[in-house]
């Protein structure tokens, strides 16, 4: 199958004001780089011209500079779905310059499918390769990439010189039936495989093939902190635990985890414990210590989304992809975020939280309740239908200022009902057998900062009755003070009793 070879610019030229775009990937890779670029610089002779120049962007997840910071820092975007987490996007949302809309990663592909979102002009695909039949092999991030290439009218392909052809056999790409036709999704542990290793695409949509040359610009890993060991060491404490007590069986259970330093911290102590067994993992996104822990036999297989690797890691896999190609696979995101699939395997959901409240609901996205940070993600999937449900996160911030333990979340992510364990640098909370207010005494006395405790405490005594004794005055001192003061330690709880 012979697909022209266009110029980033041409292709960025035929791309109309208020066109809707569908991007392949799953944070940076996987997710287009030039054609991006180039939108971005004719959105600004655009609005040099004096004309509106905005286009809708859907995407897997987050992504790179490449996409989201170029188009965003040109405003070229009208409509962002579904995750991100760069500063200048979120600037811009913030700012009600881009309508974002958060949701959860596996419903996204499924509510395009739906029609909930309308038409998609193009789709935008980064490849590895392209075989004679004219399918594509993917790169390092699947996303929601089968979709939008299925609804989409016309499509454009990057073809990346720096991804190899052997990552041929490393993707599984499902699209379920839409309902009332789907059928269960066959998967009965990670390693399985139900559907295509390439993607298939329609020959007469393709409109032309971008040749790029780029590794995914993942920033590379960096050691944990104090702070981060600290609570890496609780989690894996809790997994020891649970685990000698008979609540994990003895084969143990996939794991999921989510991005950043803690993540990364829970995995270096789980690749250090001699106590636990090899492990497998079910999840969305694997970063350089998975990679680590793949090549020391400690986790045997993984399921992903997407292989968010630093340049030197990736350079490394490609190197040794032999080694690899039986030990990972990458899957869409309705199916590695499946809740039918998370349920049935009974994975272990590790995710990280902005906040937590005293009775266990977790606020993931708005900082102080109203500023979008990055997204929902994947952490709804996961925490909603796991075997367990860890949340994790420091238990203060910025100096002191800030307590992640507050009276009520300020907006409200994960409810009481799907956290079962909450983890901070201070210790653990077992919420699963507790009613509200045994909750409370367990997070202030376990998670909560020492200098934070009597003030919860003195909040919790302003109840008047109820199952959830909360005072709907007080609730939001801690964010009410920190926004009049700078430090929620001056919450004042006398006022109000
Ligand atoms: O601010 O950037 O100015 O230093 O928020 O906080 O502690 O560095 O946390 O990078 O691990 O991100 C929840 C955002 C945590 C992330 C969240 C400030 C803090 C810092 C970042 P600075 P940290 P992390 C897998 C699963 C939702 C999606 C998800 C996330 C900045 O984990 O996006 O889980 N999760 N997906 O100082 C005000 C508070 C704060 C606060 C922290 N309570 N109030 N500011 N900060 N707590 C991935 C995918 O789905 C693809």
């Amino acid at each position: 199958m012979a697909y022209n070879f266009i110029s980033a610019q041409e292709a960025a030229e035929m791309i109309k004001n208020g066109d809707t775009i569908g991007m392949s990937g799953f944070t940076a890779p996987g997710a287009p780089k030039l054609i991006s670029e180039e939108i971005a610089r004719k959105a600004e002779r655009e609005h040099a011209e004096g004309r509106p120049f905005k286009i809708n962007v859907f995407t897997g997840a987050s992504t790179s500079d490449h996409l989201d910071g170029v188009l965003a820092r040109a405003n070229a975007i009208n409509m962002r779905a579904p995750y991100q987490n760069l500063p200048d996007l979120r600037k811009r949302i913030n700012a009600h310059d881009v309508h974002y809309f958060d949701r959860h990663l596996s419903e996204m592909a499924q509510e395009c499918r739906y029609g909930f979102y309308g038409k998609f002009d193009y789709a935008i695909i980064e490849a590895a390769d392209i075989t004679p039949e004219g399918d594509i092999i993917l790169g390092c991030g699947v996303g929601n990439v089968a979709t939008y290439a299925h609804m989409a009218d016309k499509i454009f392909i990057e073809l990346n010189a720096k991804l190899p052809h052997s990552l041929l056999g490393m993707h599984d790409i499902y699209t379920p039936a839409d309902p009332p036709y789907r059928k269960e999704i066959a998967i009965f542990k990670p390693s399985d495989r139900i559907g295509s290793p390439v993607l298939k695409v329609d020959p007469a949509k393709v409109v032309g093939i971008v040749r790029t040359d780029s590794y995914d610009c993942v920033k590379p890993f960096t050691e944990p902190d104090e702070l981060s060991k600290k609570i890496g060491s609780n989690v894996v404490r809790f997994l020891i635990e649970e685990y000698h007590r008979g609540g994990i069986p003895k084969e143990f259970l996939p794991l999921q985890s989510g991005v950043g330093n803690v993540a990364n911290a829970v995995l270096y102590d789980l690749g250090e414990s001699t106590v636990l067994p090899k492990f497998q993992m079910y999840t969305e996104v694997i970063q350089d210590a998975v990679f680590e822990l793949l090549k020391k036999g400690k986790c045997t297989f993984a399921s992903t989304c997407s292989m968010t690797f630093s340049d030197k890691v990736e350079e490394e896999l490609f190197a040794n992809i032999d080694y690899f190609h039986d030990k990972i696979v990458m899957r869409p995101a309705e199916i590695s975020n499946n809740p039918e699939v998370i349920r049935r395997l009974g994975v272990i959901a590790m995710n990280t939280a902005l906040e937590a409240d005293i009775f266990g609901a977790v606020n993931s996205t708005h900082v102080l309740g109203t500023k979008m940070m990055n997204g929902i993600g994947g952490s709804g999937d996961f925490t909603r239908n796991a075997y367990i449900s860890i949340f994790s996160c420091p238990s203060t911030t910025k100096g002191g200022m800030i307590s992640n333990i507050v009276p009520m979340v300020a907006h409200a992510d994960h409810s009481e009902h799907s956290v079962d364990i909450l983890v901070t640098d201070q210790g653990i909370a077992d919420l699963r057998h507790l009613d509200p207010l045994q909750r409370a005494y367990e997070i202030i006395n376990n998670c909560a900062h020492p200098d934070y405790r009597p003030l919860l405490l003195d909040y919790l005594k302003l109840g008047k009755g109820g199952q959830t004794p909360h005072s709907l005055q007080a609730a939001f001192a801690f964010h009410v003070a920190f926004n009049e003061t700078g430090d929620m330690r001056n919450a004042d709880f006398s006022k109000f009793c």
